[in-house]
């Protein structure tokens, strides 16, 4: 690892653009980093038994439980802003080198040779765990452009594992899915692997993530209904609130049925604004408002909150010592943070959270940092309720442009580029968004056109996946050969690893010139930075005028 403290580049804050080498920007320590790489390393050899047993019809992809939950937590763990809990992570260390030598039992027996890469011939020893994690870093593979194919591989397979922790509680599962993963890391374990079967998994790795947010899409459906139009308060009443972040529903539900009628009000922060859209959570009188913007103001919102904070997935950002919510935060799922309560699933997969609802009775109501509604809720179904309207105003000239403006939000200053880029678009052009992106610009009050408002807000960033589905019923209505000749475009803004999928899954499905800002990836070589350009056209951003010139004409 050279001077190197540790080695991360997996988000868009990544140190000077290249990776976080003495301390990640987000907080994340060089013990915190070592560990996730060891978890991952840990996670290729699970993945490489598991495809081997498959290959060799020792073990179908459905009955791997617990290498299937260990496969996606630990990937899940690992997304930016999730897991800060050295414990939690060598915890999960330690289970899954126990997995993996039960599991390489179970191919001995069954005569499966398995291949000699490092990740299965590791003892797991503890007192190796420092030395193994450094050999086993994203700096392993010499090569960058191998490295960056395999980067781009593991970091779409962790939203992927994201999107399919939520469908799986909601009991939608994949063998598909899992069968998928276990190839691919057992691909990236392989120090042998070629430009074009990295090249081959990579876009594979696109395919699977529209199957996992179709799965997502699936399973939130069926349980909450399908998103209709809904206006979200984002006041505040008198009574004390408990704050719920991230993007799991499921924990959601749970928590509302727990503070029924106890004179507790729930508010919804960042990624989990969108659950006001559901029927079967909205029509809760209790799931008030939404509390806030995105992930990155948390420090100064959760202290004027005052009330209890659940984190069911990322983003954390890591609290001041003085900060006055520290003893109020509570944690679910496969993030953690030292000192923070964790609230883990019981025996009959349901999740106490009277703990949290005492607490919540003792504090005062939240404090009012805005008031007004937003509006959202137009994800695939209720924008398709909406198509005679839209193609109407599609043809006869009203809208011009359809602009997608799907992703993540983040702290640095050059992302007040997606405002000033939203208010300048011009008044005959419609935002597509999903994803904490929304929140540069969902209070602007754009206005419509005949009625279809300006920002069309679909959900969280898994809802991006309505966003293909819409485009490729446009493209059906209009009879277009090609998606790329609709009046669509795309301008992504990324963070964290949910969008690296997402961005994967628009290339699977053939989405040509879409341009991510505020800044390219670190994990993309030169080399495979020219394969997208060539292949895909894929660009980023410049200035707000030359990039409406170039994309609405
Ligand atoms: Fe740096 Fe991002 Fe990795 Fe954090 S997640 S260490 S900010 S690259
Ligand atoms: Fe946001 Fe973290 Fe990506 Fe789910 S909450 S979009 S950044």
């Amino acid at each position: 690892m050279n001077d190197n403290k540790m080695f991360c580049f997996q988000c868009q804050e990544t140190a000077k653009g290249t990776g976080c080498t003495l301390r990640g920007v987000c907080g994340k320590t060089p013990e915190t980093a070592k560990m996730q790489d060891l978890l991952l390393s840990v996670a290729r050899g699970v993945g490489t038994v598991c495809h081997y047993l498959e290959k060799s019809g020792n073990m179908c992809p459905s009955c791997q439980c617990s290498a299937e939950e260990f496969i996606v937590d630990a990937l899940f763990s690992t997304i930016t802003n999730a897991n800060f809990d050295n414990d939690s992570l060598r915890l999960k260390v330690k289970n899954g080198i126990e997995l993996k030598k039960t599991m390489i039992e179970k191919a001995k027996s069954a005569f499966v040779s398995l291949p000699n890469f490092a990740e299965i011939l590791w003892t797991g020893d503890e007192s190796d765990f420092e030395a193994e994690a450094e050999r086993q870093g994203v700096l392993r593979n010499e090569n960058p452009d191998q490295r960056s194919l395999k980067e781009l591989t593991v970091l779409g397979l962790k939203g992927i594992a994201a999107y399919y922790e939520h469908a799986a509680r909601l009991r939608k599962k994949s063998p598909e899915i899992i069968s998928f993963m276990c190839k691919a890391l057992c691909t990236i374990a392989n120090p042998d692997a070629g430009a074009e079967e990295l090249l081959d998994t990579v876009m594979e790795t696109g395919k699977f993530a529209v199957d996992a947010m179709a799965l997502l899409d699936t399973a939130n459906t069926i349980a909450f209904g399908n998103p209709e139009i809904t206006k979200v308060k984002i006041g505040v009443g008198k009574n004390p609130g408990i704050l719920i972040s991230g993007h799991d529903l499921s924990d959601l539900r749970q928590l509302l049925e727990q503070t029924e009628g106890t004179g507790i009000d729930v508010y919804t922060h960042s990624e989990m604004l969108p659950a006001h859209y559901y029927p079967q959570l909205k029509k809760y009188s209790h799931l008030v408002g939404n509390y806030g913007n995105a992930w990155w103001k948390q420090k100064e919102e959760f202290s004027s909150f005052n009330g209890p904070i659940i984190f069911t997935t990322n983003c954390i950002v890591p609290p001041m010592e003085n900060a006055n919510y520290k003893d109020r935060v509570f944690t679910t799922n496969s993030t953690g943070y030292p000192g923070w309560k964790h609230i883990a699933e019981g025996k009959d997969g349901k999740k106490d959270f009277s703990e949290v609802i005492e607490l919540a009775k003792k504090c005062k109501a939240p404090t009012e940092i805005e008031t007004g509604e937003i509006t959202g809720g137009f994800a695939h179904a209720q924008v398709f309720a909406l198509a005679d309207k839209i193609v109407e105003a599609v043809k006869s000239g009203a809208i011009r442009k359809f602009v997608v403006m799907s992703g993540c939000d983040g702290r640095m200053p050059a992302r007040n580029y997606y405002t000033e880029f939203a208010k300048a678009l011009p008044k005959d052009t419609v935002i597509l968004t999903s994803g904490c992106a929304k929140y540069k610009y969902n209070k602007l009050n754009l206005g419509d056109i005949g009625g279809i408002p300006r920002v069309l807000d679909a959900g969280q960033c898994n809802d991006s996946y309505s966003w293909a589905v819409v485009a490729l019923k446009l493209k059906e209505i209009f009879g277009a050969n090609d998606i790329n000749d609709l009046p669509i475009c795309f301008n992504i803004a990324w963070y964290e690893q949910k969008a690296v999928a997402v961005l994967l899954a628009l290339l699977w499905l053939g989405i040509k010139n879409i341009h991510i800002g505020p800044t390219l990836p670190g994990f993309v070589s030169e080399g495979v930075l020219k394969v997208l350009v060539e292949k895909f056209g894929l660009g980023t951003i410049s200035t707000v005028e030359e990039d409406i010139k170039a994309f609405i004409g």
